[in-house]
């Protein structure tokens, strides 16, 4: 008996020819025209057809391919024949097949079929809609994205580090925070790991990132907001000014579109997603620049607002024009920036910056305060009880060193990356404030 060779359906090669194969995968399309039966097999590498000539085949098979429901998981065995008509110029004459579960019927929503299915819909039965190549490809970049962030990050000098998800205290505002019962006291989830990581800074880790998710209650219902998404943040001591910060972030995000480009070649292909390498070094706009700059477009933002989503895309229109795809706002007034964030003294600026990609922020952060009397300060200014904040502020007590880092959205980069239209296209099961399943 000859060897059955184990392929993937999508990696069959002409090269396979006259050889046994088994082959596994879903029955994405079956055609049966009396003499002759094709089933176009599916896995996550491509398909492979399955043609059964009656003549050739035995009743069984063709009885199971009469009665294969769509979307069934199979099992094939046969013999690989060259065909120049079948994809991939190889097709699989079949001497079992078994079906391994059998899909029911009607099907929640189509495969293949070109009708536009509602977000919604696909949303509800998304293990159903990843089962498309170009739906499922955008996650095989978001994996490839954070291992280029690691191995960009830890080739600097940093530590992964995980920080706690249950909280007492939020960093990023009351509003957004989600509240839930942790025994028998009250918990949050986290918004960022931003308290943790600065401590750390105090502990001596020096340069630390994490990667992992974050939470926030966010009433806003945008093609940018969710209320979890994967936050990438990092934190550097010993920083002389916050463009240490940025240069790294530059650096990092730099690496990680060329190494997209390089390495995940067939699923930009199968996106039509055409990715280019932004202009470095990115542009650097004060912040009353780029509020200048949109109010000379007609947008007026008072002095002391965010831009607002409508601010940063025409701000983005604009940078666009110039050739620049990536850019920071900084000069921020303090006013406008968390507590964590140093005063840029004898000024209302803060030592802050956004950056933003093709008019969306990604990411933002800044040089903090590190000094323990004016973090107090600060907190009270923004009407924050420091005694809340004690296992924090108490590492500021003891030998902080100076100190800066970055939050940046994973979704929003891989969202503005790919130009997909909402961020919930690259997360697998997004959770917004109507959405709480799958
Ligand atoms: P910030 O609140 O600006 O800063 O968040 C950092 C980055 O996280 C992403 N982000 C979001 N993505 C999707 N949905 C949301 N609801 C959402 N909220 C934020 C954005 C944003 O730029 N602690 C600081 C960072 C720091 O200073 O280190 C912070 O969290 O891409």
């Amino acid at each position: 008996m000859s060897t059955v060779n184990n392929r993937n359906s999508g990696n069959l090669t002409p090269a396979d020819a006259e050889k046994e194969v088994m082959v596994q995968g879903w029955a994405q399309d079956i055609r049966n025209l009396g003499g002759i039966s094709f089933l176009q097999l599916r896995d996550r590498h491509g398909i492979v057809q399955i043609t059964a000539p009656k003549k050739k085949t035995a009743p069984e098979i063709m009885e199971i391919m009469a009665s294969l429901p769509r979307e069934s998981v199979v099992k094939v065995t046969g013999l690989a024949k060259a065909s120049k008509q079948a994809k991939g110029g190889v097709e699989v004459l079949p001497s079992n097949i078994e079906v391994l579960s059998a899909a029911a019927s009607p099907l929640p929503m189509g495969v293949i079929d070109k009708v536009n299915v509602e977000a919604d819909t696909r949303f509800d039965h998304r293990f159903m809609d990843l089962r498309k190549p170009n739906v499922r490809a955008v996650f095989e970049i978001k994996s490839q994205v954070l291992s280029l962030i690691d191995q960009y990050l830890v080739k600097n000098g940093f530590t992964e580090v995980f920080t706690p998800k249950l909280v007492a205290s939020g960093a990023e505002g009351g509003a957004t925070l989600f509240q839930l019962r942790y025994f028998d006291q009250t918990a949050y989830l986290a918004q960022s790991p931003q308290l943790y990581k600065q401590m750390l800074m105090s502990a001596g880790l020096d340069r630390v990132f994490e990667i992992g998710p974050a939470f926030r209650a966010e009433p806003s219902d945008t093609v940018r907001h969710v209320s979890e998404f994967i936050s990438f943040d990092g934190e550097m001591a010993f920083i002389e000014s916050q463009r240490d910060v940025q240069q790294m972030i530059e650096g990092c995000t730099q690496a990680v579109i060329a190494g997209v480009m390089e390495r995940c070649k067939p699923q930009l292909e199968i996106l039509g997603a055409e990715v280019t390498l932004p202009k470095t070094p990115y542009p650097v706009l004060a912040y009353e620049d780029a509020v200048e700059m949109v109010a000379a477009e007609g947008m007026k933002v008072e002095l002391g607002e965010d831009l607002g989503t409508e601010g940063e895309k025409l701000l983005g229109e604009i940078m666009s024009r110039q050739g620049n795809d990536m850019y920071w706002i900084q000069e921020y007034p303090e006013e406008a920036k968390p507590f964590y964030i140093m005063e840029k003294d004898g000024s209302p600026y803060s030592f802050s910056f956004d950056l933003d990609y093709k008019g969306q922020e990604i990411s933002s952060g800044g040089q903090r305060e590190h000094r323990y009397d004016r973090l107090v300060e600060r907190m009270e200014k923004k009407g924050l009880d420091p005694q809340s904040f004690n296992f924090y502020l108490e590492a500021f007590r003891f030998g902080m060193p100076p100190h800066g880092g970055w939050g940046l959205g994973v979704e929003r980069l891989v969202q503005k990356m790919l130009d997909l239209p909402n961020i919930r296209e690259a997360i697998l099961f997004p959770r917004d404030r109507v959405r709480l399943v799958p």
